[in-house]
């Protein structure tokens, strides 16, 4: 299997978050992408290739306009402004309820307008990696469209939570939404997102909502108790003619293992067949592990290898989109057993 990566991506590296309360180095870091290189090495049977590049036109059909060259000059304006010492990041939102929905021309307001939360920095050299991050997943999908039967789009940072206009979640660019977007306007007629990460990949359900030509599946943690908290219900279906065409599976946080697990990546392969989707984006995060940091379900590694498995048995031409996961001891070998259960 073709693996798309660039050292590029190493460029975005953002210093703290906040956890709980007390400022903590960022889970999502370069080292995450540095464990998958090796255990995908140790295995053999990948190709590691530099992803070519497509600019910020693609970025376009899922972002808006205003939002992608926010991106572009956030640092340089944060720069300006408070100089290179902290990583630029937001402190106050567009509440949905009383504030006004208005881009500010100060940075710190536009941080806030174009995030949802503190977890998305912008740093000096941020864009580059995200730039690359998005080559990755749309080279991945070029590899699909000239006839692989499957592709691996070694992203960072991961993208899943990033809305048409705003960042959040570590994400900033939706990687996997432009892939799927890409398929769509090359003779692909349905395209399928399942999103295995932890979090709901509420980005990619905001993008796709209203369309039934691009089915999102996602099986995550109960919005109700994780986040991203305010999105990823049951309930949420699809409007207008995308109405149907968007399926969440929430799990109960805690206690979910293979056994709760199974059902559900059975109901989601399920749809995908019956949809009759002509190629398959997964959003592979890899944070339903047992021991990672920040989530909440109790993944093993031989479960990962049942879930490529499952997923090479749909034999639908699919890329995978690296999104999560953060026990990073362990996070190369759980993505290399999702990669040869599906080869096997
Ligand atoms: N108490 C991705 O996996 N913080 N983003 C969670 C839990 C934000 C995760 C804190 C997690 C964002 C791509
Ligand atoms: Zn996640």
């Amino acid at each position: 299997m073709k693996v798309i990566y660039t050292e590029k991506q190493r460029l975005h590296r953002v210093k703290y978050e906040f956890l709980s309360g007390e400022p903590t180095p960022c889970f999502e870091k370069p080292e995450r992408a540095d464990m998958v290189l090796n255990a995908l090495q140790e295995h053999g049977g990948f190709t590691v290739c530099e992803p070519k590049s497509y600019g910020t036109r693609p970025m376009q059909w899922v972002h808006t306009e205003d939002y992608v060259e926010f991106l572009q000059s956030a640092w340089s304006e944060w720069e300006e402004r408070f100089g290179s010492e902290h990583d630029a990041s937001p402190y106050c939102f567009v509440s949905p309820r009383y504030l006004r929905h208005r881009i500010p021309k100060d940075i710190e307001g536009k941080l806030g307008y174009y995030s949802f939360d503190m977890t998305a920095a912008i740093t000096k050299t941020s864009w580059q990696a995200i730039e690359a991050a998005s080559d990755c997943a749309l080279t991945g999908a070029e590899l699909l469209i000239n006839g692989e039967h499957s592709a691996f789009a070694l992203c960072r940072p991961p993208g899943h939570h990033a809305a048409p206009d705003m960042m959040g979640g570590y994400c900033y660019i939706n990687n996997a939404a432009i892939a799927a977007e890409s398929l769509r306007r090359n003779g692909k007629d349905k395209v399928a997102i399942l999103d295995l990460d932890y979090h709901h990949g509420n980005g990619t359900q905001s993008i796709f909502y209203d369309r039934d030509d691009v089915l999102f599946v996602s099986i995550h943690g109960d919005p109700d108790y994780d986040y991203p908290h305010y999105l990823g219900f049951a309930d949420e279906v699809g409007e207008g003619k995308g109405k149907g065409y968007n399926l969440n599976l929430p799990l109960p946080q805690g206690k979910t293992d293979w056994s709760l697990y199974e059902p559900a990546l059975h109901t989601a392969l399920n749809k995908i067949k019956a949809f009759g989707a002509q190629a398959l984006v997964i959003s592979l995060g890899m944070d339903t592990y047992e021991h990672d940091p920040i989530s909440y379900f109790k993944l093993k590694r031989a479960d990962y290898q049942a879930i490529g498995t499952q997923l090479g048995q749909l034999g639908i031409p699919t890329l995978f989109v690296f999104e999560g996961g953060y026990a990073v001891d362990d996070l190369g070998y759980n993505t290399v057993a999702v990669l040869d259960g599906f080869m096997s």
